[in-house]
């Protein structure tokens, strides 16, 4: 499929997922580029990524470079690496366990203190809860997901199901949306493949209002 995309100008980011452990990073993930989904449970040490390529408009591919922190979030302590030249950010927390939504916190300031852009403000990161498939999963207020938003500095939040594929393209497609707004410089400037693009940018802030989805019952926001 890549082969036959139309790519005069192509961007390749780097994305991080985290959040608490089993919360469904790596089956995220896993739906996303492979459109699969397992229940069998594989913690795996180390730092793992996966390639996405998404023909974004008539001439432009963006491959996602998905960094999932694979056993590391065990430790609490991730390495440096991991973070680095990172320009969106996914954290995510599992609807059926409460305490995974607190961790929320703790993981967006981790982001917000390894890895900045190059002017000096946040990575632009979306907030997901997963597992919207379980009984026992719980929906927060949306006013309330949205003021969570707002604090923490997230672009949206979105419910998601790794297990049903539902939600997860469009809360991707909102963070490279606004990715691509804040390296909106960068992506006239023609090709630029085989390196993480990691520039500055002179585009406006992606906090602005309105973008919420509205469709049938509110799974999503953005602040
Ligand atoms: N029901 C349900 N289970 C899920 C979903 N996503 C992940 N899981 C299960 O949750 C467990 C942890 O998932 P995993 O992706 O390994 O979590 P990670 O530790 O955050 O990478 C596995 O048993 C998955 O099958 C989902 O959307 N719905
Ligand atoms: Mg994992």
């Amino acid at each position: 499929m890549a082969s036959s995309m139309n790519k005069r100008r192509e961007r390749l980011f780097k994305v991080i997922v985290t959040g608490d452990v089993a919360t469904g990073k790596s089956s995220i993930i896993k739906r996303y580029v492979h459109d699969v989904f397992s229940t069998h449970y594989k913690a795996t040490i180390g730092v793992d990524f996966s390639l996405k390529a998404l023909q974004w408009d008539d001439d432009m591919v963006v491959r996602l470079q998905l960094w999932d922190i694979a056993g590391q979030e065990r430790f609490g302590n991730m390495t440096r690496v991991f973070y680095k030249e990172a320009v969106g950010g996914v954290v995510v927390y599992d609807m059926s366990r409460n305490q995974t939504l607190d961790s929320v916190r703790r993981w967006k300031k981790d982001i917000d203190e390894k890895v900045l852009m190059n002017d000096g403000r946040p990575i632009p990161c979306i907030l997901i809860g997963n597992k919207s498939d379980l009984p026992a999963s719980v929906s927060r207020p949306a006013a309330e997901m949205d003021a969570l938003c707002q604090e923490l500095g997230f672009v949206g939040w979105f419910e998601t199901s790794a297990k049903n594929n539902s939600n997860i393209d469009t809360a991707m497609q909102t963070l490279v949306s606004r990715i691509l707004e804040r390296h909106a410089d960068a992506a006239q400037g023609g090709v630029k493949s085989g390196n993480v693009v990691s520039l500055g940018s002179s585009g406006q802030s992606g906090q602005q209002g309105g973008a919420q989805n509205k469709q049938s019952q509110k799974k999503s926001g953005c602040c």
